[in-house]
């Protein structure tokens, strides 16, 4: 589900509209056609109890989406927020050379992530490697004019840290 409603919605050929929404009839039936049993059913456990929370339904569940983290480009309507002083980001001990000179990027993402605790980046970075931690100071980035999103499931997102907001810690 989150590589149809996050990255590639044509592997199965889904549409999502500007704001990264999907038919949830469309993708039942994408996923029901390589995981017999899928069905509404099992859809609606999911969105209920994934463990980030990913996923959400419109007023009328006529169409889902997922809530952050995606490289297609949509505007899934963030909101724009004050964060806490510091959040982390965990990444790979490889990407440490280039962090160092370039801050943290977003990659293919739509945004940088950042997690609220050092335990939650740890196993972020862990995904790619040997896990580092890094410090951001949030606070000097809003004194700066940087602004900051938060998705509905918690997860702090940016365009871009310069390495002049980065301690790494770990
Ligand atoms: C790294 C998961 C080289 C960056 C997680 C990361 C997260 C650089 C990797 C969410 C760099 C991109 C996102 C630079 C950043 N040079 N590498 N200048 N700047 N990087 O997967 O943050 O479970 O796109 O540190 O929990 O790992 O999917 O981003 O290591 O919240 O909901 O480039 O995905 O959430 O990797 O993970 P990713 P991420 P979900």
């Amino acid at each position: 589900m989150a590589l149809l409603l996050r990255h590639k919605p044509e592997a199965a050929g889904l549409v999502l509209d500007q704001h990264g929404w999907c038919p949830t009839e469309d993708l039942i039936s994408a996923v029901n056609r390589k995981f017999r049993g899928f069905n509404r059913e099992v859809l609606d456990e999911i969105v209920a109890t994934n463990n980030k929370s990913r996923y959400e339904f419109d007023q009328d569940r006529s169409h889902i989406r997922a809530r952050q983290g995606h490289s297609v480009q949509v505007d899934v309507e963030l909101e724009k927020a004050i964060p806490p002083h510091i959040l982390y980001h965990g990444t790979a001990e490889k990407f440490r050379d280039s962090i160092s000179k370039n801050g943290l990027l977003k990659g293919n993402r739509l945004h940088v992530h950042l997690s609220k605790d050092v335990e939650t980046a740890i196993a972020v970075g862990r995904r790619h490697g040997a896990p580092i931690v890094y410090e951001v100071d949030c606070q000097r980035m809003v004194n700066d004019g940087i602004e900051f999103f938060r998705s509905r499931n918690g997860v702090w997102l940016t365009d871009h840290v310069p390495t002049c907001y980065l301690k790494q810690i770990l």
